[in-house]
């Protein structure tokens, strides 16, 4: 019945007005469960045309951010009022504001021929890329490549898949590779409009790169583990926010942009472009918090990996298995650091203890450089819950250790200064710089527990070495008589000549 009265009224707002007036986004506060029901219900059935979700609603009394059309904000706000919701307005006029935070990046500096240029031209420089700016995937490609091809000895680029529309998606791999090496996956932009968290990634490559030789953590993470940077998992959906950048049709679009599909809704036919890509992993798929319908924001695609960068992302993360043992996807916003599982409350894997541990020190590291405030917890307990995305599905099929979800700035308590994924481009290095702080703490849990793990290793080969003796007099013997013994005969010389055969690391202590 209330989807009937939502789909009703969406479809005579389309229907009655024309384009005039501006796309606004407006805060509503669910006050009852009632209220809360409905609003996710719009939420999973909404097109996203119309009313699209910047902020999910979660629980009572917690704010759901909506941006709507102009066409459709004056029916929206009546809707509100009808239905007795506390609101207001958090962006009155959202393409004037693209304009004049967003707005001037098209200009000379950014421009992607100046900067490939620069990229080829400036000797000594080909890594460096100015931060606090947004740039084009075609950009941030050729900075890879430039990187990969200048500094071999401490990064590789590497090709994850290709996506619908034949883009490649790249990334960095850093540090030397040995096969008992720990592996730490970061990855940003599955969700196309969430630039600070692609700036953020970005930030984490250019750290790497340009500060090793300033910063000895840095040095210890690239002689110790190995690191993936994937800056842009969802390159299509980044280049059409780019298309048009002022247009918050355009700027807001967060899914990949794979054909039209279409499905019926009660009341017509609709067909949309795009899949969520973080509801299209094989984890409970289409189980909640998704959507059937394509023209949803939240449209989990027609079958769990049906999409090609998903799938590729998938693969990729399946060839480290047993040697990944963090896996950290940025998104904005929110400022939350979470953990698995998303499905249900209180339902966990079943180190949550040490996942928990980590998100909190993390959290207070982050904080601890600007104050920034974050939450850590499962998705259902602190946000809301959903199913197919990247970090569950990577905890339950890959027994992740650290996998973590992050939102970054800004959160959503305050309203003034707020501007959702318009973040203010001096927010962007600060946003960078403390997630960076956050991220090292895993880092560190994975650098460090490597490191004593292999100092406990030489300490037991040292013990097994000292308490290994022969068990028969003849060992020495046999061996010379036949060299091979040892090899052939391993069980029985590891029972009977373990010194001799020098065996002893074979014998538990
Ligand atoms: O909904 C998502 O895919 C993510 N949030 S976003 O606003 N960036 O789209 C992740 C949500 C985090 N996890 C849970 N809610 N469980
Ligand atoms: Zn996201």
């Amino acid at each position: 019945m209330i989807l009937r009265v939502i789909l009703a009224l969406l479809i005579a707002v389309h229907s009655s007005c024309q384009e005039h007036g501006a796309f606004k986004v407006f805060r509503v506060l669910p006050t009852t469960n009632q209220q809360l029901l409905q609003m996710i219900r719009l939420f999973e059935t909404a097109d996203t045309d119309r009313a699209d979700f910047w902020h999910a609603p979660s629980v009572v009394n917690g704010t759901v951010d909506i941006m709507v059309a102009p066409e459709h904000t004056d029916q929206f706000r009546q809707y509100l009022e009808k239905h007795g919701y506390t609101f207001q307005v958090a962006i009155d006029d959202l393409h004037k504001l693209l304009i004049e935070k967003e707005g001037n990046l098209s200009t000379h500096s950014n421009d992607d021929a100046f900067f490939l240029k620069r990229l080829h031209d400036d000797v000594g420089f080909h890594s460096r890329l100015r931060m606090g700016e947004y740039y084009s995937y075609s950009v941030l490609s050729t900075w890879l490549e430039r990187i990969a091809e200048n500094m071999p000895d401490i990064a590789k680029l590497i090709k994850v898949g290709t996506t619908i529309e034949g883009r490649d998606i790249l990334g960095l791999k850093f540090g030397k590779d040995t096969p008992d090496k720990k592996i730490v996956v970061i990855d940003a932009g599955i969700h196309a409009r969430e630039w600070a968290a692609i700036h953020t990634a970005s930030y984490f490559i250019n750290l790497i790169v340009n500060g090793r030789e300033e910063d000895p953590q840095i040095q210890n993470y690239l002689d110790n583990i190995v690191l993936y940077i994937i800056p842009v998992l969802n390159p299509d959906g980044y280049e059409y926010t780019r298309t048009d950048k002022t247009n918050p049709r355009a700027r807001m679009w967060r899914k990949s942009r794979s054909p039209k599909a279409c499905a019926f809704d009660g009341v017509r036919n609709s067909c949309c472009m795009g899949v969520d890509l973080n509801r299209n992993f094989d984890f409970r798929f289409s189980e909640i918090g998704a959507s059937r319908y394509p023209c949803s924001e939240i449209y989990h695609g027609p079958s769990a990996f049906s999409e090609p960068e998903s799938k590729a992302y998938s693969q990729f993360l399946t060839s480290l298995k047993g040697r990944l043992e963090a896996y950290i996807t940025l998104h904005s916003y929110s400022q939350l650091w979470i953990y698995s599982y998303s499905h249900r409350k209180f339902t966990y894997a079943p180190d949550i203890e040490e996942t928990r541990r980590v998100a909190a020190k993390a959290v207070q590291e982050l904080g601890r450089m600007y104050g920034t405030k974050y939450r850590h917890g499962t998705g259902p307990e602190i946000i809301y819950a959903f199913s197919g995305g990247s970090t569950d599905w990577a905890k339950e099929t890959l027994k992740i250790k650290y996998s973590y979800t992050i939102e970054l700035r800004p959160g959503y308590e305050g309203i003034i200064e707020w501007n959702g994924f318009v973040l203010d481009k001096n927010q962007l290095i600060p946003t960078a710089k403390e997630t960076w702080a956050g991220v090292t703490v895993v880092l560190d849990e994975v650098t460090n527990q490597w490191k004593s793990s292999r100092v406990r290793e030489s300490e037991l080969s040292r013990l097994r070495q000292e308490k290994c003796s022969d068990r028969l007099p003849g060992c020495a013997y046999w061996l010379q008589s036949s060299p091979n013994i040892c090899r052939f005969s391993q069980s029985t010389m590891v029972r009977d000549c373990a010194k001799t055969c020098n065996l002893c690391h074979m014998i538990a202590v």
